[in-house]
């Protein structure tokens, strides 16, 4: 049976191909591939830890700042460091603005083209869009028929001229794509204002963190940047108004604009409710408050059964390879735990340009991650599955609303549908603790309390000769993890567990699928030819091949069998 193959997925970051068999209309069978090959684990060996975060911030611009918070948390892990609450508090900036910025973008310009037909906004009537539009949400541009007017006339001259540049080569005209065209216009509008939106908010970053992408404020012990009421250099009262001003910005964008408009397209695709999604969720807890407790909870949800978390307990981590082009030196079929993991590349896969991967052997650059030995989905879907599993009333208040609006059960949760609103309610959330952090870091200053590293442990001589450590981070993407070994004031070994690569992993030597894998397993494909379906689930994990292999680009493969977008 011939497999359907896409490749490359477009609209994510990295190389991923995947091979899907159809029957009867259906996806039955799933194979994902990460194509490049990334190394920047193995260059960390025989390193200062104290200089990890600024290398792994590097697996990834797209996800960025990320890998340096799970680094720093790591060694502070390995050395028993706490750090003082204004770092707590900083890291918690960085990483909110990140997340909020990050689902903002995926949503619009990397998803919302798989729901949205740019080209049918052309037909749309301005003055009903505008109807449309006010009907949904009071944002400002919403009313204004002119606006709606002047974007379509945009739309309209690159379509004339032939280059659609970042619209070109969708499937538009699909009949899968169901939105009305004032819908479309719409969406289009939103789509362009996100842009300068994103831009805006994620100065945030530059003031806390020095700059976008890479902020590089981090230290381990704290935070490197100094707060001080009486200085110009320092984190100061004009900071914190303008970071006011960036939290008020991104809460507002987020409530009336991605909201209202996430409804309004999901509402017009209620049936991708019914699959997308094969059951089990890890999520490792994010944004502790200064006693420690997560806002957001770690857990584990098994075989969709929501009326029991079970804890995370990293001990049962474990990275296959026996389908991913590396080897490990005591058989590729063995799980290694990450402190013991092995990054040693073996491609074993064809020379040439190929039509199909031989998928009964080695078929991914991507490690297999297993929990217990099950392979797990981790992201917001993840994030709000645990948290609302574990009665979590801010999760529970608004997962409630959302599934009322569209009018769907609980179950329906379980899903692309539900991944992509699970998104939205992750950005919600966090956009509306940030101006809380802010005031707690005003408020800290104003106590006179500026400190923000601890450095009782800087010094390598006050280290234990060997000592492991774990960094969590609940990133974008999902559970991020480090895993560093230090000896002798050196980086022994160091593994990176990532979001993508949990999701987007091969089989495992229990032939256990991957996420991605069992995920399109009974998704209907209306026609093989422009299968939008598989890009609508894979793009609904967002995945990020870079982060999920973690260096360069080597060979730049082009085996494009199914045009794709
Ligand atoms: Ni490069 Fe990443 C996030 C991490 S991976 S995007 O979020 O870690 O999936
Ligand atoms: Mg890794």
């Amino acid at each position: 049976m011939a497999k359907i193959v896409v490749d490359p997925i477009t609209r994510i970051e990295g190389h991923l191909r995947i091979e899907a068999q159809i029957e009867g209309g259906k996806i039955v069978d799933a194979w994902a591939s990460g194509t490049m090959w990334r190394g920047i684990e193995t260059i960390l060996k025989g390193r200062d830890p104290r200089d990890a975060w600024t290398f792994v911030s590097r697996f990834c611009g797209v996800c960025t700042t990320v890998h340096s918070i799970a680094s720093v948390r790591a060694v502070e892990n390995a050395l028993g460091i706490q750090i003082p609450d204004n770092a707590r508090i900083i890291r918690d900036l960085i990483m909110g603005f990140q997340t909020v910025h990050d689902h903002v973008m995926h949503f619009y310009h990397l998803h919302g083209l798989d729901w949205v037909d740019v080209v049918s906004a052309l037909k749309a009537d301005p003055a009903k869009t505008a109807a449309l539009a006010s009907s949904i949400s009071d944002w400002p541009n919403n009313a204004s028929v002119g606006h709606f007017k002047a974007i379509q006339a945009k739309v309209k001259a690159f379509v004339e001229s032939g280059q659609l540049g970042i619209f070109a080569n969708g499937y538009w005209g699909h009949k899968e794509y169901r939105l009305p065209a004032e819908a479309n216009l719409m969406a289009v509008a939103h789509y362009l204002e996100a842009l300068d939106w994103q831009r805006d908010i994620i100065r945030a970053h530059a003031m806390v963190g020095a700059k976008n992408p890479h902020p590089q404020t981090f230290l381990v012990g704290g935070m490197s940047i100094p707060v001080d009421p009486n200085s110009q250099n320092a984190i100061n009262a004009g900071t914190i108004a303008a970071l006011l001003d960036c939290a008020e910005k991104a809460l507002e964008f987020v409530e009336k604009v991605y909201i209202p408009d996430l409804l309004a397209v999901a509402s017009f695709y209620k049936d991708w409710a019914g699959y997308g999604s094969f059951g089990n969720f890890l999520s490792c807890g994010e944004h502790p408050d200064a006693n420690g407790k997560y806002y957001f909870p770690a857990g584990i949800v098994m075989n969709r059964d929501l009326s029991k978390v079970h804890p995370l307990d990293h001990k049962k981590f474990a990275e296959y390879v026996s389908n991913s082009w590396y080897s490990y030196a005591g058989g590729d079929d063995k799980g290694m735990h990450p402190w013991d993991g092995e990054t040693t590349p073996n491609y074993t896969g064809p020379k040439t340009t190929y039509k199909e991967l031989d998928t009964d052997k080695k078929y991914s650059w991507v490690k297999s991650p297993r929990y217990d030995n099950q392979p797990m989905e981790v992201g917001p879907l993840a994030k709000i599955l645990v948290a609302y599993a574990s009665g979590h009333a801010d999760v529970k208040g608004v997962v409630d609303m959302v599934l009322k609006k569209l009018d769907v059960p609980a179950t329906a949760l379980f899903s692309t549908l539900g991944r992509t609103a699970a998104r939205g309610i992750d950005t919600l959330l966090t956009a509306k603790k940030l101006q809380g952090w802010i005031m707690e870091l005003a408020a800290n200053i104003k106590k006179g309390d500026y400190r923000i590293a601890n450095t009782d442990k800087w010094d390598p001589s006050t280290w234990p000769k060997e000592a492991k450590g774990v960094g969590f981070h609940d990133a974008p993407r999902g559970a991020l993890a480090h895993f560093i070994v230090i000896r002798d004031g050196k980086i022994a070994n160091y593994q990176a567990v990532v979001p993508t690569t949990w999701n987007a992993g091969p089989r495992d030597p229990r032939k256990q699928r991957g996420p991605y894998e069992a995920s399109l397993i009974g998704t209907p494909v209306a026609n093989p030819e422009q299968p939008i379906e598989i890009i609508r689930t894979i793009h609904s994990f967002d995945p990020c091949m870079a982060c999920a292999i973690h260096a360069v680009d080597a060979s730049g493969k082009e085996i494009v069998q199914v045009k794709v977008r």
